[in-house]
């Protein structure tokens, strides 16, 4: 049995009931095929056993107490996945759906975004199952607070710096951060996405949105098209959705429609931003009420629905597995010609498979959503520095990130044989430089 085979059928082996896991290393692993056939070297040192495997996991009690005095203990998580290139980075999420198998398939993901960027970061990811909707902020603080209370022994600035993710925001870094500080008297870099009055980067609560924008504006100039004019579907509504339609319609495009949880909104004229800022970053609401406020636009219930709207450019922004094949299929007939993933994982295997044979210039969560975590870098170096750069100063180096994100993957796919697949490109091109370092560090 070839060697890619074989570990990742010792992988679902030793992980079982692990299928989000399962599902990211094997497009992963599929991806670097070509590379580890160069490299006999790699399974001489078990380099992909100890790939997959993360350097350690945290798994603790939170409990808290909610405003009626009642007592709720949740699940809490981190897991250190890769420190080769630099300390370990990755976002927390809050969501109740939230498990190891998540975590594991989030961290592993993440060890080669982080390296896709260029810059000195590992690879992490933790989270909880605790659910923030429907919370009060003092609850919110509560269960930040002894979340933190556990986690602060095993993070600092130069080991693991974890950020936001799903229903992890400024107001939660700000909690997790002060409790920290209160029990480390540190004032460092140990989170991202700080507020600015404390540390944080300007552009950091764009990034992710713009550096998807960024990366697609480089994919479709390269085939001489352009943003302007485009009818653009974008999932989700919250911080990187946001920030992905800000950008694709200050570039001219139409996004149509957006979604949370529990249903979309299609507006024919284009979406109100401004309405949905308040009504999700504002009010903490729900987008049903947008089709309340707007005239024209309309609310459906469930989220499926919305990958039936025909458009040029498809932007899953809220979760994995969102585009599933029949969705994928329906994106297809409808004449998708861009897919781009700000959410983590949100197409499953089929459905790439079917962007794949239809020739949808397919941009995978790994390259195009790196624009977060390369500006929670940017704002760890300007807390080492102990200095700020000006929103356009961080906006160029994003920018800068993400074409040239885009141009290694391109180039690593062609390399390969494998050309215009940046699904195999993107895990080519973040490996290699992770299989460098933990070739030259010794079997560690
Ligand atoms: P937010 O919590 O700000 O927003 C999440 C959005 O997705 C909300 O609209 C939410 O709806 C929706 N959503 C979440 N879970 C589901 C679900 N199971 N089904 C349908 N909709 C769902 O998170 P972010 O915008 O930060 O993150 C979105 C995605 O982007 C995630 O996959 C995250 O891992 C990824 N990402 C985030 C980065 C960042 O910097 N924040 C960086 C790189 C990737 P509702 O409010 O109803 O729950
Ligand atoms: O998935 C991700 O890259 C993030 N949630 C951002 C991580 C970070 O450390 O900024």
């Amino acid at each position: 049995m070839n060697y890619v085979d074989r570990v990742l059928g010792e992988l679902k082996a030793k992980n079982p009931c692990e299928p989000e896991f399962h599902q990211a290393a094997t497009e992963i692993l599929n991806g670097l095929r070509p590379v580890v056939e160069r490299h006999p070297e790699y399974e001489k040192t078990a380099l992909l056993e100890r790939f997959v495997e993360p350097e350690r996991v945290v798994m603790f009690r939170v409990p808290w107490v909610d405003d009626a005095g009642k007592v709720h203990v949740n699940k809490g998580y981190r897991v250190q996945f890769n420190s080769a290139i630099g300390p370990y980075k990755g976002g927390l999420r809050f969501h109740p759906s939230v498990n190891l198998s998540i975590i594991k398939f989030l961290g592993l993901e993440q060890i080669l975004k982080n390296s896709l960027t260029g810059l000195p970061i590992g690879g992490g990811k933790g989270g909880s199952d605790f659910d923030p909707k429907g919370k009060s902020d003092m609850e919110i603080m509560r269960f930040c607070q002894s979340f933190m209370t556990e986690l602060f022994r095993h993070i600092g600035q130069d080991t693991d710096v974890p950020a936001g993710d799903i229903g992890v925001g400024g107001r939660e870094i700000g909690f997790l951060f002060g409790q920290y500080k209160r029990l480390k008297d540190e004032h460092v870099g140990v989170l991202t996405g700080r507020g600015l009055s404390y540390g944080g980067s300007l552009a950091r609560t764009e990034a992710t949105g713009y550096g998807l924008v960024y990366m697609a504006e480089e994919a479709l100039a390269c085939r001489g098209d352009g943003f302007k004019g485009k009818t653009v579907v974008i999932s989700g509504s919250g911080n990187v959705a946001i920030y992905a339609c800000e950008k694709a319609q200050s570039l001219g495009a139409k996004v149509v429609a957006m979604y949370d949880s529990n249903g979309y909104v299609y507006d024919k004229n284009g979406i109100d931003l401004a309405a949905v800022k308040q009504i999700k970053e504002v009010e903490r609401g729900r987008i049903k009420e947008y089709a309340d406020r707007v005239k024209g636009a309309e609310y459906h219930e469930g989220c499926k629905g919305i990958w039936n709207i025909p458009c040029d450019i498809a932007l899953p922004c809220a979760t994995q597995n969102e585009i599933d094949e029949a969705s994928a299929k329906a994106l297809v007939k409808n004449g998708v010609k861009y897919v781009g993933e700000g959410a983590n994982m949100p197409t499953t295997l089929e459905g790439i498979s079917v962007f794949r044979k239809a020739g949808v210039v397919f941009l995978p969560a790994k390259a195009a959503n790196a624009g977060g975590v390369a500006t929670s870098a940017l704002e760890m170096a300007q807390s080492s520095g102990r200095l700020f750069w000006t929103f356009e100063e961080v906006d160029k180096k994003l920018k800068n990130i993400m074409v040239n994100i885009y141009r290694n993957m391109d180039a690593a796919a062609e390399e390969y044989g494998v050309k215009g697949d940046y699904v195999a490109g993107a895990n080519i091109a973040g490996f290699k430089k992770v299989a460098d370092a933990m070739m030259a560090q010794g079997i560690v």
